[in-house]
Formats: C-alpha cells, sequence, structure tokens
C-alpha cells in the first residue's frame, strides 16, 4: 500500500455537475445505472483523461454521450477505470453490478439484517459505483430505488421523495432528489421494513420541517429522546450560531450492523442502533447522554462538514474538530458545563495523549496517509475540538461568533481547508493567527512546565512558564505553540484574589488577562508573568477549564492539591487537583498497603455530604484515575502494579468513608418516576457512586446491589448495580446475576450488548477464559461491530490486568481477533489493534510479547490496508 499525501493535492480534471443513480435491489445482487454531467475543469489543462474510483464492481456497460464503449475503449486496473478522448461537457453513463449480501466491510451499499443501508464516508461510495470519489468534487444527485415494494415498504435517499411508482413489472419505484451539491461521501440509501417516529421543527424562518427516525418496528418504543434531541439542537444552532436547516424533510435511520456511531449523510442521517435507541428500561443514563450529544454531532455538520465540506481528507478535522466543539458546547449547555470539561480532558488525557505518545501520531491536519479510515481518531476529533476551543478563549465568545459568521458565508457551498476556517477567525477579528496555526501542523502533546517565586515583600508572585514538545514520528524541533493559560490565584480562605499581571498585551496586542477571559498567553519557549499587588502567598490555579491540551508539570504538596479540590473556583480544576492527588496515592499504594490521609478523609467526607454541590462534579471528584488514565503519567508502564495501586487505593476510600457512602446513597434514592433528565441523572451518578463504594466495604452496601438490580425500574440503577456485583470479588455472585440480567434482557440486543462489555471489562470476570467462551455465546456474533467492541475492545481497552497477563496469552488472543477481522472487516480490525501499538512503553517482559503479535500479525498474508498500516507504523 502506498501513502497519499497533502502536498500532492490537485483538483479533478472533472467536475461532477448532476448525478444520477438508479439501484435496481434484487436478491443476492444489486444493479447500479449512474449517469453522470460532467464538465471538463477550466483551471487546469485537462487531456480530456479521465481517472475513476471504484472498487469490488462489476462493470456491465460503460457510455459515453449514448455511444456503448467497446472493452478496448476504456482500461480498468485495480480500482482505477481511466477513460479517455472526453470532450467539455461529456455525459458518462455506467451499469455496476454489486453484491451488499456479501459485502461484510459494511463501506458502501450493505445488508444490516433485513434491511439495505450505505456508509460512504470517507470512500465508500465506489464500492457503489465508478466515481471521483473525493469529497472536493460537489454534485446534485437524483436517486432512485426499485425493490419489491412489500418487503421494502420504505425507500430512501437524499433531499426529498420526487416520485413513487408502481412500474408494469409491478416492483416499486422511489425518486428522492436532493438540490444541495454534494460530496458523494454524503450519499445515503436506505430500504427496509422499518416503523416510522414522526415530529415536526418550525425554523427560525418560519419553515416546517418534518423530522422522521425510521426504526425496526420492534425499536419503535425507543425513539422518543432522539427527537426530541434533535429538536433541542436544531434550536440550538439557530441559538448560538444562526444556523437554519435547509430541506422540507429530516430523517434519522437505526442500523444494528454499523463501523461508525453515526454518519451525517444530507437530510438522511444513518445511526448505530446504540447511538439512537433508548428507553428507561434498556438505556442507561450514559447512552441517553450519548445519543443527545450524537444526534446533535450529525445535526451540527448539517452546516460544518455538509454545506461547507471538506476540500481533501488532510482536512477531516476542519467538520469533526469544529463539529465535536460544537456538540461539546451544546452538552455543556443541556447539562454541566464542568462535567462535560471534565469529561473531555478525562478522554484527551487517556486516549488522545496516547495517541500523541505512540507511533500512530499525527497532527490534526496530517501531512499524509496509507488508509484514511485509520485517521478517525482521537486527534481529528478531540484535540481538533480542543484547537477549536483555544480560538474560542483566545477570541472570546462574540469574536468567535464573527469567525464562524463569517466562514459560513463565505464559504457556503464549498469544500474548503482548514486554514480557510482559520483565516475567517483571522478576517473577522483583525488577528494573526500565524503561530497559533501551528497547532494544526505539530504532533505531539505539548509540556507545559510551571515554576512560581512569591516575594512577599514587594507582594509580587513571579511565574515562569516554559513549553516543549516531544518529537513524534516524522517531527522533530518543534517551535514554541501559542497556548492559552486560563489561570486563577487562590487567598487562604479559597477565594480568587485580583489578578494585576505585566505584561498587560501579549506581542499581538491582546490583553493578557482579563477578568472575562482570564487568559495568559504563553507563545514563547518560556515566559515570565509577575502578578503584584499580593497581600499573601497564593495557591496557583492553573489551566483552568483545560484551557489548551498539554501537559502540566507543576509541583504543588499533596496538602496543596487538597486544598484545591476543595476551594478551586474552577470546577474542572478541582477535579484535576483531585486526580493528581490520587495519582500520587496509587503510586505510593504500589509500592505498599495504603492508609487514606485524615485530612483527605474529612474533605471527601465533605464533599460527599454537600447537597448544595452539583452531585455529577462530585461524582467525579470521587472517582478514580482509570488505570489506562495512570498509564498515562507512567513513562514505563507496568499495568499489573498500577492494577494494584489503584485497587488498594481504591479499598482504603471505600472503607475509611463507608458511612459516609452509605448515607449519600440513602439520601439519593429516588422514588418518583424516572426521566432521562439532567436533576435525576446526576443523583443518580453519585448515588451509584456511592453504592459501587459501599458494596466494596460492607455486606450492608451488597446487599443494597442485591436489592437495587431486583428492583431497578430503569437501566442506569440496574446496571450500576450489575457492575457492582460483577466487580464484588464473589465470583459465584457474579456469575449469578449475570445470569439473571441476561435471563431478562436476551431479547433486545443492545441490552445484551452491554451485558457483554460489563463482563469482558471487568477485572473480575473478564478473564481470558470468560471472553473466550463469550465468543461462542449464541449472543455473540463477529459480523457485528458493536458486539465485537463489546468482547474484544472491552477486554482489549478496560481491564488492563486481564489483557496483560504476564504470559502474553492475552496479546495473543486479541491478535487472532485482528487476524480473523482483516479479511472481513478491516476498519474494525485496524481500530482493534490500537492497545498492541503501545508496547514500547511496557515493562520490557510484556513489551517484547506484544511486539512478538505485531509482527505475527504483520507477517499474515494479504493484510488490508487499514491493518498495513497501523502494524508498520508501529514497528517501524
Ligand atoms: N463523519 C463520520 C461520523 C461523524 O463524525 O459524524
Ligand atoms: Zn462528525
Amino acid at each position: 500500500p502506498k501513502s497519499i499525501f497533502l502536498k500532492d493535492y490537485q483538483q479533478p480534471a472533472y467536475w461532477i455537475v448532476e448525478t444520477g443513480l438508479t439501484f435496481e435491489l434484487q436478491d443476492g445482487y444489486t444493479d447500479v445505472y449512474s449517469r453522470l454531467q460532467l464538465q471538463r475543469n477550466q483551471s487546469l489543462t485537462a487531456d480530456g483523461s479521465l481517472r475513476l474510483d471504484g472498487q469490488q464492481l462489476e462493470t456491465l456497460e460503460i457510455r459515453i454521450d449514448g455511444r456503448v464503449l467497446a472493452a478496448d475503449e476504456y482500461r480498468i486496473e485495480g480500482d482505477s477505470l481511466f477513460l479517455s478522448g472526453l470532450g467539455e461537457n461529456p455525459v458518462l453513463e455506467i451499469h455496476t453490478r454489486i453484491q451488499p449480501e456479501q459485502n461484510t466491510a459494511l463501506e458502501g451499499l450493505y445488508r444490516s439484517g433485513s434491511m439495505y443501508c450505505t456508509q460512504c464516508e470517507a470512500e465508500g461510495f465506489r464500492r457503489i459505483t465508478w466515481y471521483l470519489d473525493r469529497p472536493d468534487v460537489m454534485s446534485v444527485f437524483t436517486t432512485a430505488i426499485v425493490a419489491d415494494g412489500s418487503r421494502y415498504p420504505v425507500m430512501l435517499s437524499n433531499g426529498n421523495c420526487v416520485a413513487d411508482e408502481i412500474l408494469e413489472n409491478g416492483r416499486r419505484k422511489v425518486t428522492w432528489h436532493d438540490p444541495h451539491r454534494k460530496p458523494a461521501y454524503l450519499f445515503a440509501l436506505v430500504a427496509g421494513d422499518l416503523l416510522c417516529k414522526e415530529d415536526t421543527f418550525t425554523t427560525m424562518g418560519g419553515r416546517n420541517v418534518a423530522l422522521k427516525i425510521f426504526v425496526e418496528p420492534q425499536n419503535i418504543t425507543k425513539t422518543e429522546y432522539a427527537l426530541d434531541a434533535l429538536k433541542r439542537s436544531m434550536r440550538w444552532d439557530e441559538e448560538v450560531y444562526g444556523r437554519e436547516y435547509d430541506l422540507d424533510i429530516f430523517m434519522i435511520v437505526a442500523v444494528d450492523d454499523f463501523n461508525m456511531g453515526a454518519m451525517e449523510n444530507k437530510g438522511l442521517n444513518i445511526f448505530n442502533s446504540s447511538c439512537v435507541l433508548a428507553n428507561p428500561a434498556t438505556a442507561t443514563d450514559a447512552a441517553y447522554q450519548r445519543i443527545e450529544s450524537i444526534v446533535a454531532h450529525e445535526y451540527f455538520h448539517n452546516w460544518s462538514g455538509n454545506r461547507v465540506t471538506c476540500r481533501d481528507w488532510f482536512q477531516l478535522s476542519l467538520k469533526e474538530g469544529f463539529t465535536v466543539f460544537r456538540d461539546a458546547c451544546f452538552s455543556a449547555d443541556m447539562h454541566s458545563a464542568t462535567v462535560k470539561r471534565i469529561e473531555d480532558a478525562n478522554i484527551m488525557r487517556t486516549v488522545q495523549f496516547a495517541e500523541d505518545g505512540g507511533p500512530m501520531a499525527h497532527p490534526v491536519q496530517p501531512d499524509s496517509f496509507i488508509e484514511i479510515s485509520n485517521f478517525y481518531t482521537v486527534t481529528i476529533y478531540e484535540k481538533g475540538a480542543e484547537v477549536v476551543g483555544m480560538l474560542h478563549k483566545i477570541l472570546g465568545k462574540d469574536g468567535f461568533r464573527k469567525g464562524t459568521d463569517l466562514y459560513f458565508d463565505r464559504h457556503d457551498g464549498q469544500a474548503v481547508t482548514i486554514y480557510d476556517f482559520v483565516k475567517a477567525m483571522e478576517d473577522a477579528n483583525g488577528v494573526d493567527l500565524t503561530q497559533f496555526r501551528l497547532w494544526y501542523k505539530q504532533a505531539g502533546t505539548p509540556v507545559v512546565s510551571a515554576s512560581s517565586e512569591y516575594r512577599g515583600d514587594v507582594g509580587e508572585l513571579h511565574l515562569t512558564l516554559r513549553q516543549s514538545c516531544p518529537d513524534t514520528p516524522g517531527q522533530t524541533a518543534k517551535k514554541a505553540m501559542w497556548i492559552p493559560v486560563q489561570m486563577g490565584l487562590i487567598d487562604s480562605q479559597g477565594n480568587d484574589m485580583p489578578v494585576n499581571v505585566s505584561p498587560a498585551v501579549n506581542a499581538d496586542g491582546l490583553a493578557t488577562w482579563t477578568a472575562s477571559s482570564q487568559v495568559l498567553h504563553l507563545t514563547e519557549a518560556e515566559q515570565t508573568f509577575v502578578f503584584s499587588g499580593l497581600t499573601e502567598k497564593p495557591v496557583l490555579s492553573l489551566f483552568r477549564d483545560f484551557s489548551a491540551p498539554v501537559r502540566v508539570e507543576m509541583q504543588q504538596t499533596d496538602d496543596e492539591l487538597l486544598f484545591r479540590l476543595q476551594h478551586d473556583n474552577d470546577g474542572f480544576n478541582r477535579w484535576d487537583a483531585g486526580q493528581r492527588l490520587m495519582l500520587n496515592w496509587i503510586a505510593q499504594a504500589e509500592r505498599s498497603e495504603f492508609e487514606l490521609p485524615a485530612k483527605a478523609r474529612a474533605v471527601l467526607a465533605g464533599l460527599l455530604a454537600d447537597s448544595t454541590l452539583d452531585a455529577a462534579m462530585v461524582s467525579y471528584l470521587l472517582t478514580l484515575p482509570s488505570e489506562a488514565y495512570v498509564s498515562e503519567f507512567r513513562d514505563v508502564v507496568d499495568p499489573q502494579a498500577i492494577h494494584l495501586g489503584r485497587k488498594r487505593v481504591r479499598l482504603a476510600l471505600a472503607m475509611a468513608l463507608k458511612d459516609e457512602f452509605a448515607a449519600c446513597y440513602q439520601r439519593l434514592l429516588q422514588h418518583g418516576e424516572y426521566r432521562p433528565e439532567p436533576a435525576q441523572m446526576t443523583a443518580r451518578a453519585l448515588k451509584n457512586l456511592a453504592l459501587s463504594y459501599w458494596c466494596e466495604a460492607s455486606d450492608a452496601g451488597l446487599n443494597m446491589a442485591m436489592r437495587q438490580f431486583e428492583t431497578a425500574d430503569n437501566m442506569t440503577d440496574q446496571m450500576a448495580a450489575l457492575v457492582a456485583l460483577v466487580n464484588s470479588g464473589d465470583a459465584e455472585l457474579a456469575q449469578r446475576s449475570l445470569d439473571a440480567f441476561y435471563q431478562q434482557w436476551k431479547q433486545d440486543v443492545l441490552v445484551v450488548n452491554q451485558w457483554l462489555s460489563v463482563q469482558s471489562g471487568s477485572a473480575e470476570t473478564g478473564t481470558l477464559e470468560h471472553v473466550s467462551r463469550l465468543l461462542s455465546h449464541e449472543a455473540f456474533d463477529w459480523r457485528n461491530p458493536n458486539k465485537i467492541r463489546s468482547v474484544v475492545g472491552a477486554f482489549a481497552n478496560q481491564a488492563l490486568c486481564n489483557f496483560h497477563r504476564t504470559d502474553g496469552a492475552g496479546y495473543v488472543w486479541l491478535a487472532d481477533a485482528v487476524i480473523r477481522l482483516n479479511a472481513t472487516n478491516p476498519q474494525i480490525a485496524s481500530r482493534l489493534l490500537t492497545p498492541l501499538t503501545k508496547w514500547r512503553r511496557l515493562v520490557p517482559v510484556l513489551s517484547a510479547l506484544m511486539r512478538a503479535q505485531l509482527e505475527r500479525i504483520a507477517a499474515t498474508q494479504d493484510l488490508s490496508p487499514d491493518v498495513y498500516e497501523v502494524v508498520s507504523k508501529s514497528l517501524a
């Protein structure tokens, strides 16, 4: 497989002005007839030859301007079709045959259960017909679907339905027209026996939009929440970004077999059923929140992605980073901004920093790739969103909105680059973001180290910040970045002190710290800020609100961390201080037994008893960093030691605060009807956290978990109780609970997937023997990505003590799964590989065992480009 480089980008020789498609859905195969109205690209001196993309197509006929081409008038080489001698505005008609029933890669047109559906991003459309399958080729699509109407009463594509007829042969033909030009990756088709839940939305311009969610009949009771989330998203995008929906209909379809979470096809979003279906009995609060944010994310793409799209796939973060930022702000507005920030930072520190530090590290705008599917990463998505968030911090709310208004206005209907986005921000605000652009080009996580000196005699604090960024594959000698440091100074009473800082402006003339921004601009390798007028030595609170995706090195004593956990005005930094403290405890507990210090006990007890605090935030304050999070703070990772240390600290917390956890649980018991709304969700989060600790400390807690498991009227409570019982250390109780749960829920696929995941991801039950048995359970299916993630993904990413068995058998098992999936679903195979890319940082014995498995995969015949890229880069 070959690398593709950003620097090689060239416009295509032809544009496709109009695309007409007819799909004849037959048992066993589908015939696709395309009619492409081409237009020579005047900006190139094209010679009339053209290369089109296609994969796994049977090519039955090609016509140019109505004339059928003889076999020697075109050339097919691998995944390319070459045509020559084309005029200025030729019409190309192609008849291909494809086999959706055999399509296990779930790209292009495929079958999921009894329905047909598509996934075309990034390069799936080329599995449907020969095309210029690249995002800068934008076309108006008209799509006809012809099928047996009794078996496929619902036939959908993008845009508006313009015809619905019964043909002479009795088959039904439904035609859709999408007036908006779009790249092929946004094309979608669905056919199936589906039910529809409908609603309407009136846009700010007064237009009525029909909202429809299509699901398999058994799921019709699980659509209400997604519809509600959709309406709230539509309103929010009008209010916060001034963006109005632009078609008369917006459709969502739920599909069981789906590689991604969801897809923003124009007017016809297709969702992994796990990211859209919910009712109280079967979905947890976490699932509700995931659904809300993904529904919003896909809807927001209508502007950030569809109306303004990407010129090429190196610009993927243009739409994804921006849209993740938009959905994060939406979730923050719907729930708690602090909690959302904690969750996002947790993902950045656990997953993105790991990617930045590993062999697949890449900039937010990559320079090259072998397989674009491998670049739907936390760097493109989450770090991309953090970069947009830093622009928000630097420009302020109003400045940022001016920038997005200009961006949408200037580029509506275009396929553009990340720098077009930054340029709009610059032009709208009169600011020079040249240095800021480095965030898009430099890979790796910057490290900021802070040192300070208090000069009591003059009432000054001198804060020196130094930044550096480690080498990453292909990149050394990084330049200093523009890092916004949101910060405050805390007095001994826990109050924020007034800030007078010099220099008062940065090199670009931006004010250094204002009451509204609270941001210092770190732009040099080393900079000193002087805070004056201080009446006492302050406690520093840096990088409030996770203001930049950097590692922060700062010496603070356990007492100072505890003080900030208790008093920091910034909820995010309370959590951050607590996590630092807990990291210290875990490191200590790896060496010897651990006892919770009395002072810490008092602070944590105070948090648990304080009913004025946001309960969801408190539940995060009391949650230990995960083993994966801890690993990211170690140069050499010993998973077994981390597991032991964390377990000891957890037990110490549970024992020391047993009564407080019990009281907290009792206080937060809810008696009314379950509703998936913020106030109830936050209370349940803390109640169930308390239960998990209480269970660990006493039989009374365990009995309460059993009772909650049996009597819960909602999945949040039942699942929390199940997790507590599975992790109780009592193997017999764990298995009994799992069996009972399965008997209760075996008819519900999504619940069963959660059941698979709980046991595979548990340190107690997720042993290799146990997960191996799950692979032959009736509930498992190698064709379904959700089930693969629930068993294989959970085993390799959650219970690290099991995956990192000292004999290396966990690695062999994962490699077997990857090799198997390489042949059927390369995208999923490649994703599952991620844990094996971390071999270099493990203790030597594990490192060698893991590397051996990467080598075994590398030696496998017929490696897909997806797996090849990750394995070869990991071994390089
Ligand atoms: N565009 C792929 C799915 C998503 O990010 O919305
Ligand atoms: Zn997206």
